[in-house]
């Protein structure tokens, strides 16, 4: 069964504070009917959920209970593995440029022996720390390269593993993030207005992203021209949260749609999420297939390296995304700017 709810655009501000229903696709339905709903969704939200995607349950626990294990050590033990560079422990400031939010979270490589190396200090043991991290991370990978074979079956471009082969790249520049957004104590939910940040309005630099979430909401959207906020519900616990990112939308020509999204925390629950970030090798240059061009659809951006694209973000605060800078009829040529 194919289930894919419609996200139809709000028509008062009263129905845009609803939670989005994102489209909940069945990756085990009719194969050609799946990937039409994810080009679908792609072009209209940037975001989907997925069920029946083939990770098995115990890999999510694992890796979860690894998750929870970390974030409840004492602050000193946890700081052992940071401060981040970019990647390691990070709590309230995240990234370099001074972005601050109500998390704590571990930024890590999913290259194997930078997991080997950092394991050691993030964990009591090591070993079961790296054999859930890379269970996880391969059981992801998997599941996005299966999402990016089924959008390019749904563009019909013909080389179908154009977008995968990025991901399944050894040099892959792929990360995991493990999110901790702790509750609010009541006193602050009374001063705040139930409405604290807990991880600023973004978009993501790579090609796709696969959010796992425990059943706490959080994330929000902004789906919409206006610039509205859009809470989406964590429902169903099965399913994982999939969104396009920055290098995707400009691989299919501006046709997928990087939407910006942030976390808040806004409960009186601990909520915990781990994202998965797929993304090319440093020196992948990023074109868009010419099969997805025509007279009319002319480029839209310049050809650019995944190594030049992270640079200008990472440079930057969490909302300033750079893909504009790389468009070909750019008003902001000045990339220092
Ligand atoms: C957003 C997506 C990923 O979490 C991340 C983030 C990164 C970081 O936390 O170091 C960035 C942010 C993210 C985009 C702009 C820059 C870089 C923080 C920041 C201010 C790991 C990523 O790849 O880009």
């Amino acid at each position: 069964m194919v289930v894919a709810h419609q996200l139809t655009p709000p028509s008062s501000r009263q129905e845009k504070l609803r939670d989005i229903e994102l489209p909940i696709i069945d990756l085990m339905a009719e194969r050609s009917e799946v990937s039409k709903l994810i080009v679908k969704a792609s072009e209209n939200f940037g975001f989907f959920k997925v069920i029946n995607h083939g990770v098995p349950q115990q890999v999510i626990k694992a890796m979860e209970d690894e998750s929870y294990g970390f974030f409840s050590k004492p602050a000193s033990q946890k700081q052992r593995a940071g401060p981040t560079n970019p990647y390691g422990y990070g709590c309230k400031n995240i990234g370099i440029n001074g972005d601050y939010g109500e998390v704590e979270y571990l930024l890590l490589h999913t290259n194997p022996l930078s997991i080997f190396q950092r394991s050691n200090t993030i964990s009591n043991d090591p070993t079961l720390f790296r054999w859930a991290v890379n269970g996880y991370m391969e059981a992801v990978r998997e599941l996005a390269c299966e999402i990016l074979e089924l959008m390019a079956e749904g563009l019909r471009v013909s080389d179908t593993s154009v977008f995968s082969n990025f991901l399944r790249d050894s040099d892959s520049d792929s990360l995991l993030r493990l999110n901790h957004y702790p509750p609010l104590q009541l006193l602050q939910l009374h001063n705040t207005r139930n409405n604290r940040i807990g991880f600023g309005e973004h978009t993501d630099p790579q090609i796709l992203t696969i959010l796992r979430s425990n059943d706490v909401p959080g994330l929000q959207i902004s789906p919409h021209e206006d610039g509205s906020w859009v809470p989406v519900s964590p429902h169903p616990s099965t399913a994982f949260c999939v969104n396009v990112g920055d290098a995707l939308q400009a691989l299919t020509n501006g046709r997928f749609l990087s939407v910006r999204h942030r976390a808040m925390v806004n409960s009186c629950r601990t909520r915990m999420s781990m994202a998965y970030f797929g993304a090319p090798a440093t020196n992948t240059r990023i074109a868009c297939s010419p099969e997805l061009l025509s007279p009319h659809k002319t480029n839209l951006y310049r050809p650019f390296t995944w190594d030049e694209y992270k640079k200008a973000t990472y440079s930057r605060k969490l909302g300033d995304t750079r893909l504009h800078f790389f468009r070909v009829q750019s008003d902001h040529d000045d990339l220092s700017e």
